[in-house]
């Protein structure tokens, strides 16, 4: 099976993805999302001064109305076309409990600062007291750039947003 993935990943020249990735269904978008990297604002410049977070070397953490909220991409460091795990804990303020149990599991947007980018949502899932997790892939940008930001959303509570390196 996984041989024969690989045969056919050779004969398409595109198609970047290691063998690895056989059987992720995240991996399906990559083609669409990559099409949203081409539109690329004029304007835009400097986005590496816009980072926030060394999601390369750390967890990476935030504070909304008392709530903290720290996001861990892994595996390390954070690469694009790459199956990632997202993870998002919540602490400061019991998780359970009002007014910050959130409605629904937070979720998160992928996006490049100042570039349309096509939507590419991680749903997280509850792994464990005030800890949500989610699969997904950062595309490679054709124009290089290779600032990303994550934009976590806890329902009912507010938005935060990760800003961080990917390598190519
Ligand atoms: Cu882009």
């Amino acid at each position: 099976m996984e041989r024969k993935y690989r045969i056919s990943a050779r004969q398409n020249q595109h198609l970047t993805l290691k063998p690895t990735f056989a059987g992720s269904g995240v991996l399906a978008l990559i083609p669409i999302l990559s099409l949203f990297c081409t539109f690329i604002i004029p304007t835009a410049f400097a986005d590496d001064s816009m980072i926030n977070c060394d999601a390369h070397n750390s967890v990476c953490s935030q504070t909304i109305d008392g709530l903290t909220v720290s996001l861990e991409i892994t595996p390390r460091p954070v690469k694009a076309m790459q199956d990632l795990v997202f993870k998002v804990s919540l602490s400061g303020n019991s998780p359970g409990q009002s007014p910050h149990s959130p409605l629904r599991s937070p979720y998160i947007d992928l996006g490049m600062p100042a570039m349309k980018m096509g939507p590419n949502r991680v749903e997280l899932q509850e792994s464990g007291a005030g800890t949500y997790e989610g699969r997904g892939v950062i595309v490679r940008c054709k124009s290089g750039r290779r600032t990303w930001f994550a934009n976590v959303t806890i329902p009912g509570t507010g938005e935060l947003q990760f800003i961080f390196d990917v390598i190519y």
